[in-house]
């Protein structure tokens, strides 16, 4: 396996950054976690319009074009010939003296380009559902670090894992510091009732595997609602699952001890996990290796 540092390839146990790397030391920096699945590159230009809104938040200039990025994620999965892969686009601050102040980095922003091969849940997770937990650690407050920036500091996430994990739950739910869902640690949350989908509006990630399902259910007449909602309406909805690039879409059939409806995955759900796999297999940037 080799790894994109800044326009080079470095074998994995030679691929090194400086211990002074702001991304390192404070993490001051952005990433996407892409995929490719049968050699299309899923979602590419959405995953970099919302790497640029990260960067243009935390004031990061990205030393290429866009284009430039895109052909480089491509040429990195073409290095280590994979075309179902797991895509890890890392742009730090780049290396600077000790000390907060960004323009400590004198040199440009630092671009790092992992591919791995894809780890899921476990297959039986997707066919019976999983239970998950809603953990003590609130999501951080949207005018602290705001969660649609996917930034190189995710401790506040970690911590939430850390918490699911000590119990023995793969995923956690955390709540607004007002007590509303927001997401989980690394997967956007949906619920459905009464034929609508509702997923939260404020405070999450703006996934792009959120939206992708937000458009699949809608292009199949399912009415969906981007709002705030508490646990209350998790415990007594007819279906829930979680989305992400890593989990793609998983059923939920428990949270916090209570059954969602019959404690198993819904038509719905499978639908549309159905319509994802699909999609996946069609749309995308294509590459050859
Ligand atoms: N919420 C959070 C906090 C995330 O980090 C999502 C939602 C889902 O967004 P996308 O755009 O992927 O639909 C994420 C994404 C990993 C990993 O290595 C994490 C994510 C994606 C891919 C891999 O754990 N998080």
């Amino acid at each position: 396996m080799k790894v994109y540092i800044n326009g080079q390839f470095f074998l994995k146990e030679e691929a090194k950054i400086s211990v002074f790397d702001h991304g390192f030391l404070y993490g001051d920096g952005a990433f996407e976690g892409i995929r490719s699945y049968d050699g299309l590159v899923y979602k590419l230009d959405e995953h970099i319009d919302r790497l640029m809104e990260s960067l243009h938040t935390l004031m990061i200039r990205l030393p290429m074009t866009q284009d430039q990025l895109k052909k480089d994620v491509i040429k990195t999965l073409q290095v280590n010939k994979l075309t179902d892969a797991y895509i890890r686009l890392i742009v730090t601050r780049g290396e600077g003296d000790l000390g907060l102040d960004p323009r400590k980095c004198r040199g440009n922003a630092g671009i790092v380009i992992i591919t791995d091969k894809i780890t899921l849940y476990p297959a039986e997770l997707y066919e019976n559902g999983m239970e998950i937990i809603t953990v003590p650690t609130v999501k951080n407050h949207p005018e602290a670090l705001n969660p649609e920036l996917k930034s190189l500091n995710y401790l506040n996430n970690i911590l939430a894992k850390i918490e699911a994990t000590n119990v023995g739950y793969n995923e956690a739910i955390m709540l607004d510091s007002n007590g509303y869902v927001t997401e989980c640690t690394g997967d956007n949350i949906f619920i459905l009732k009464d034929g609508v989908l509702s997923t939260p509006v404020y405070g999450r990630l703006k996934g792009i595997t959120r939206q992708a399902v937000i458009e699949l259910a809608q292009k199949n007449r399912i009415e969906v609602q981007q709002r705030a909602f508490t646990r209350h309406e998790i415990f007594n909805a007819q279906e829930c699952f979680l989305t992400g690039t890593a989990a793609e879409i998983i059923p939920v059939v428990k949270l916090d001890g209570r059954l969602i409806n019959d404690g198993k995955p819904g038509a719905v759900t499978l639908k549309l996990i159905k319509g994802f796999k699909a999609m996946t297999r069609t749309d995308g940037v294509k590459y050859k290796i």
